[in-house]
């Protein structure tokens, strides 16, 4: 029997053990919001809800949540982040009433924007803040009409394909006259635009070639900047958490493990993989070392570069160096990137030698030139030869969602959408506010900038004046970059609205907040991973909502009553009416499909799924675990081009030649950054990296007991190696501040030789806690990593965000350490 056939068995031995788990237990009942509608919030038993982080299963006891577990287990491999729940829902820093700003409330219309973050709160009736919000939005609409109003609202939110705060916040303004709203992620930012010029799809959002072809044809894999036991841990929908699983059985698999990346993290620790550690941003310069190392070797496909692939003979003057006299040879790129030429070339060839999966991160793109990396490791594949092919080749989502988990036949889940289904006022706008947009990441240039026009993939696009934000479910006072530069464009706008459930660092840079329930609190309904379709896993209320919480759906649906628009926004129905016909939708395409096809799983219908609250689970099919990424394309490139100009794979670019870009050129290159650790005269010592946390989803989750586990020294803690830390004076466990010329923050020591000498590594995500919000570039108490990065765009192609370039100094803290404020209410007036 082949490992397909064994692991395949093991899925579905998983699956069956989770369909077989006994009916949760109603006991007492009690009548709540939705008992009208026939539905019941228990006081005391189980309840069966999903997270980012996964199904949990909740222990209520006297109507509170006591415990948080997993419904199942699917590997030894432990999620912490599944145990918190009860301290989110109970959080101190809960926001339990509507609030505005004080000098907002005196004066909308001269709201002394500067006090923004240092003024008093003062709590407004529910009604009398949907009418205040109503009221500004309507008079600057009037006043700078749709473009005046951004409402781009990005963030990782709360699980669930109805409270979706974004799409909610979109539907309303769509309806209601339109706005301002933004294009691409910080996630991918580079590689979404860039991959479909090179290989027709976006690519990082794509399901990947099937684990268990992997696990039996793959002699080498490689893990190239990314820390899937770190980053599987979440899902953008909810975890199906079988990523953890194959992960372990490529621990156990023998194969050749192979791990690049400056920091050596818990996943190169977790399989003992070979840690190769290139500086930091150099990666493109390695590669070219390697591609040159194989061109003069002859160890390179000819037959793939000339079957599938357009424009290697252009870029072959590049890597020779004849177009620049730079020969990209393997002792050029040592300089460069700190590997040496002899492992370069070892590398090179193991990867020709034998049957090479290389999984990408996406770290590397979110870097100055961040379009360059995965073009370079496209080319260096291509000249492998082994895309398309079972086990080898390269995948840019085997670390996100869960991604090469086979993908099963289901009944799927649609969501809550930002047109209508019956048209509607606001249908055009969807066109217009499109026509607006501006990429996410330059949102504190776009506020400093009315009216400038900057480059976009090939478009111009120019920056409206905005004069109202609308924030939901994100939180760009520690996602974005440069939080100083932040501080001041937050200013320019007369008014900032902001629904949150926290007193976020975001929130507390509102003029009026909304206090919105958690994922816990409300109903919702969800797909049970991203890629997979393993499942649809109810999202049931566990417990009424703390204070005045209201979820976004009612916020929205109150707000588009002032602009009566509210038949149109709710069509009529109830939160839990959507989810019903969601879920109905789903059931009625699964009646369609024969139950063979099903693997026999039937669908039960609505008021039976949400009364046994338990997940449905569906089975991966034969076909999706025998899935192998351009499969098709390399059986026939004729009849299933890719999507980009040539259907080939292009190594160099003629659309992109045609924008003559200075920072974007044809074919994959290396730029130097603007800041990076072989620069001439260096304005700070040490590269940061401020990779994804472990004990957190970015932001969320900073405010819960967890972080006593990581904090060192009460701060967010930084990795040194233990030779830079001497040459500083600092010891394990110290105090540091960290700072560069954009800011300063306070961190926590940790000495370790899991950091190569000359970096250092904070994560992202530790909530910005202003030691005083009145003065400029005050130190950050907690950490926050992006009061040090840079706010500049990857270049002119995709604009994405760099927020992995950049240079910090690092020294002991001697002053008295401050208390942190972040995780305590602000100063409210009752
Ligand atoms: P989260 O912490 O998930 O971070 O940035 P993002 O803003 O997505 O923020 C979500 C917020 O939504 C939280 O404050 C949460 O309380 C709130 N929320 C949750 N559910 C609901 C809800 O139902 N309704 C409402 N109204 N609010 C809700 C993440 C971003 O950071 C991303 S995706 C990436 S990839 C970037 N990565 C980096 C990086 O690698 N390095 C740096 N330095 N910076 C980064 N920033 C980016």
């Amino acid at each position: 029997m082949s490992d397909t056939n064994l692991s395949r068995r093991s899925a579905l031995k998983t699956i069956g053990a989770l369909a077989a788990l006994p009916l949760f237990m109603q006991t007492e009942l009690f009548s709540s919001q939705n008992a009208s509608k026939g539905f019941t919030l228990i006081t005391n038993g189980e309840v069966i809800t999903a997270a980012h982080w996964g199904v949990l299963k909740l222990s209520i006891k006297d109507g509170k949540i006591v415990d948080s577990k997993p419904l199942s287990k699917t590997s030894d491999i432990k999620n912490p982040l599944q145990d918190y729940t009860a301290e989110l829902v109970y959080a101190k820093d809960r926001i339990k009433y509507p609030y505005v700003r004080k000098s907002y409330l005196q004066n909308p219309d001269d709201p002394k924007r500067e006090l923004r973050g240092a003024d008093e709160w003062v709590r407004v009736e529910y009604k009398d803040a949907i009418k205040l919000i109503a009221k500004e939005l309507k008079k600057t609409r009037k006043e700078r009409g749709a473009d005046g109003i951004f409402a781009g609202s990005y963030g990782w939110k709360s699980s669930g394909n109805v409270q979706n705060s974004r799409i909610l916040l979109h539907r309303f303004m769509n309806l209601s006259g339109g706005f301002v709203g933004s294009l691409g992620d910080y996630s991918t930012g580079a590689s979404q635009i860039i991959m479909p010029h090179v290989v027709g799809s976006i690519e990082v959002y794509e399901q990947q070639t099937s684990w268990p072809l992997i696990l039996e044809h793959s002699d080498v894999v490689v893990i190239w900047g990314a820390n899937p036991i770190a980053t599987l841990r979440i899902a953008w929908t909810v975890s199906d958490e079988q990523g953890f699983k194959y992960f372990e059985e490529l621990k156990k698999s023998g194969k050749k493990l192979i791990f690049i990346d400056p920091v050596k993290n818990e996943t190169c620790q977790y399989l003992n993989a070979q840690w190769i550690a290139p500086n930091p941003n150099t990666d493109v310069a390695m590669m070219l070392g390697m591609m040159y190392e194989l061109y003069k070797t002859n160890s390179y496909s000819k037959e793939f570069l000339e079957n599938y692939t357009t424009g290697f003979d252009k870029f072959l003057p590049y890597l020779l160096g004849d177009s620049d006299k730079t020969p990209k040879t393997p002792e050029w790129a040592a300089k460069i990137c700190g590997v040496d030429a002899k492992t370069i070339k070892t590398l090179a060839h193991t990867f020709y030698d034998n049957k090479t999966m290389i999984m990408s991160g996406w770290g590397m793109q979110r870097a100055h030139h961040g379009e360059q990396p995965h073009w370079a490791l496209v080319t260096l594949c291509s000249m492998l030869g082994q895309i398309g092919t079972k086990g080898g080749g390269f995948g840019l989502s085997y670390h996100y969602s869960n991604g090469g988990v086979p993908t099963a036949k289901a009944g799927i889940v649609g969501g809550i959408s930002s047109g209508t289904s019956t048209g509607g006022t606001g249908q055009s706008w969807l066109q217009k506010s499109a026509q607006f947009a501006f990429p996410v990441a330059r949102i504190a240039e776009a506020l400093l900038n009315p009216g400038k026009t900057i480059d976009h993939n090939g478009k111009k696009i120019t920056y409206p004046d905005i004069d109202f934000v609308y924030w939901v479910g994100g939180n760009p006072f520690v996602h974005h970059q440069d939080t100083n530069t932040l501080v001041k464009a937050w200013k320019k706008p007369r008014t900032v609205v902001v629904n949150e459930i926290y007193w976020t660092p975001t929130a507390r840079m509102a003029d009026i907040v909304m206090p919105t329930t958690t994922s816990y609190e409300r109903d919702d309904i969800s797909m049970l991973g991203d890629y997979s379709n393993l499942g649809i896993a109810p999202m049931k209320q566990a417990v009424k909502p703390v204070g005045e919480s209201k979820d976004d759906f009612e916020i929205f649906t109150d707000l588009a009553k002032e602009f009566d628009i509210e038949k149109e926004y709710t069509e009529g129905k109830t939160a839990l009416e959507w989810i019903e016909q969601f879920y109905t939708a789903a059931y009625e395409q699964a009646k369609k499909m024969q139950l063979a096809e099903l693997n026999g799983v039937e669908m039960k219908p609505f008021k039976e799924f949400w009364t046994e609250n338990k997940p449905v689970y569906f089975m991966p099919t034969q076909e999706s675990e025998a899935y192998v990424r351009f499969a098709d394309f390399i059986e026939d490139p004729i009849l299933n081009p890719l999507g980009t100009p040539s259907g080939l794979i292009e190594i160099y670019s003629e659309t992109i030649e045609k924008m003559k870009y200075d920072d974007c050129h044809a074919h994959a290159t290396w730029f130097e950054p603007i800041e990076w650790l072989g620069m001439k005269d260096k304005p700070a010592q040490f590269h940061m990296i401020t990779s994804h946390p472990t004990d957190r989803l970015h932001s969320q989750l900073n405010n819960v007991s967890l972080r006593d586990k990581y904090a060192v020294a009460g701060r967010e803690p930084i990795w040194i190696n233990p030779k830079d830390a001497k040459a500083k004076g600092i010891k394990d466990g110290d105090l540091v501040r960290v700072f560069n010329a954009r800011g300063q923050i306070l961190a926590g020591a940790v000495l370790t030789d899991d950091v190569k000498e000359g970096v250092v590594k904070l994560s992202e995500g530790a909530w910005y806690d202003p030691a005083n919000p009145k003065e400029d570039n005050t130190i950050c108490k907690n950490g926050s990593a992006n009061v040090l990065t840079i706010d500049i765009p990857t270049s002119k192609l995709a604009n994405g965000n760099i927020s992995h370039t950049l240079l910090v100094n690092i020294e002991v803290y001697k002053e008295k350490a401050p208390e942190l404020s972040i995780f305590k209410h602000p100063d409210l007036k009752a």
